[in-house]
């Protein structure tokens, strides 16, 4: 270790940034050792040193255009490496505020730069993912991340698993070391911060979802194909991109063996093919493997629109077992919520490990059903909580969500698509494709009476096909 960096460790120690004893820390566990680098206001020059050195410190195949700080600590210290430095910084705001022109990111970027993310300690790396989500959700790169004090608890890995490399100033074991070499602490203290350090060597992280404001740039598929970490997310907007479509065929035919003509016929068209599998009178145990087939074939998706509702206990059960077997050949599954978070538990349980993915239903297309307000936001939250099983949602219109986010790495699938705006007997209401994807923000257009019950169901696929996806470069284009 250096000398200038065992004088700065020093004067952390002596301002009283450093503290030994028992804290308990925003996790819950008790720590031997405490750091508050908010002191750091107070010394201009100490600020000055730590924001220097940790630029000096990168690696130089670090490259990046602007830095931002981890609210709020980091904030000074990123001020003075902007000033210093002529880098330009960005400012992430801790909250969204509703009103007024207020964004997740302040300053002035330019899509597909790279951001420097600064941070004073790092634990979990919870805090650095939770900057790094908003800034990749209006499309910047965030590639690394450069930290004073690295505590050494899992932080470096966490980071790593979500595309992020930890620089880090200070370990804190090196730190200990230092403080104890130069007298300042005891022998004992050290063993002690030792032995905590491998009782405690992994502090886990549930990476928080990007999120912007919706009326922030939209991003295209393939940058939101990055942000996904459901894999059959990340699947579908990769399918959908190859294929240039954003259509999903609802296949309420009256038997399995319409069903796999029409699947053969529509295939090159869609990028998902809806099934309800509880409708056809001959099913049989080889249906999955025969869909399966023509899905390869035509490299589409298929969505069991199987509406789980029960317990999470019930729900593993429904998916993986009966006469169905879901799990055996559905690549995407949907859930109510009305069951609580629990459901979402159960079928990630038996889902996640395949790679499968679920719709979480946020809304629905028939006249008076009741998930509105802030049942579409319970959705929303369960949805954030578990992003690596929840690809996105059913929904009707979107972007008039009250929250006033939209998730970038999440799939809007929207039902009641008709080419004429309508409905039919039973409560059904339908919107045309060029709404559905402009105006009320969704993504996949899902059609079934409008192509199955069309004279040539292929040619008519072709036809939504074009309409969805003329929608979508036009919203690409705004
Ligand atoms: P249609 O023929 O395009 O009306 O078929 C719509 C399909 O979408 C049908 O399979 C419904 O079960 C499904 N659907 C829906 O219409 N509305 C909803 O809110 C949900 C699913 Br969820």
């Amino acid at each position: 270790m250096s000398s200038s960096m065992e004088s700065l460790i020093l004067e952390l120690h002596e301002i009283g940034a450093v503290k030994f004893g028992n804290f308990k820390l925003k996790s819950g566990i008790y720590s031997p050792v405490y750091i508050d680098l908010r002191l750091i206001v107070s010394y201009p020059s100490l600020l000055t040193q730590i924001s220097q050195t940790l630029i000096s410190s990168l690696p130089p195949y670090t490259s990046f255009d602007v830095v931002c700080g981890v609210p709020y600590t980091a904030l000074p210290i990123a001020t003075v490496v902007s000033v210093s430095n002529s880098i330009p910084m960005l400012m992430r705001r801790k909250e969204i505020k509703d009103y007024g022109t207020s964004k997740a990111i302040e300053g002035v970027f330019e899509r597909d730069q790279t951001c420097l993310i600064i941070e004073d300690l790092v634990t979990s790396g919870g805090s650095v993912l939770e900057t790094a989500a908003p800034l990749r959700g209006v499309g910047l790169r965030v590639r690394d991340a450069v930290v004073l004090i690295d505590r050494e608890q899992g932080g470096r890995e966490n980071l790593e698993e979500n595309g992020i490399r930890l620089h880090s100033m200070i370990r804190l074991t090196d730190m200990v070391r230092v403080l104890r070499e130069k007298g300042k602490i005891e022998e004992g203290v050290e063993a002690n911060l030792i032995r905590f350090l491998k009782e405690n060597r992994r502090v886990s992280v549930v990476p928080s979802v990007e999120k912007v404001k919706v009326k922030e740039r939209v991003l295209g598929f393939k940058e939101r194909s990055e942000l996904c970490r459901n894999p059959m997310g990340k699947k579908l907007f990769e399918v959908m991109m190859k294929k240039e479509t954003n259509l999903c065929l609802a296949a309420d035919v009256g038997t399995a063996a319409e069903l796999l003509d029409i699947a053969d016929k529509v295939g090159p068209e869609i990028c998902m093919l809806k099934t309800h599998v509880d409708i056809l009178p001959d099913f049989t145990s080889d249906f999955g493997s025969k869909l399966r087939a023509i899905a390869d074939k035509h490299k589409f998706l298929i969505f069991e629109d199987r509406k789980f509702a029960d317990i999470g206990n019930t729900v593993t059960m429904q998916y993986e077992g009966g006469v169905f077997k879901i799990l055996e050949w559905a690549d995407i599954i949907n859930a109510h919520i009305i069951s609580g978070p629990g459901i979402v538990d159960g079928l990630k349980l038996k889902g996640l490990p395949r790679g499968k993915g679920l719709l979480l239903l946020a809304e629905m297309s028939s006249a008076g059903n009741l998930a509105t307000g802030d049942y579409t936001a319970a959705a929303v939250k369960i949805a954030e909580a578990h992003s690596d099983f929840v690809m996105g949602f059913i929904s009707v219109n979107p972007a008039s969500w009250k929250c006033g986010y939209v998730y970038p790495s999440m799939i809007h699938a929207t039902p009641g698509v008709q080419m004429v705006k309508g409905g039919d007997a039973l409560g059904q209401q339908y919107n045309t494709p060029h709404s559905v994807i402009t105006e009320r923000g969704s993504d996949i257009i899902i059609v079934g009476r409008g192509i199955i019950k069309a004279e040539n169901p292929a040619e008519t696929a072709h036809e939504y096909r074009l309409e969805g996806w003329k929608a979508y470069l036009e919203k690409c284009a705004e």
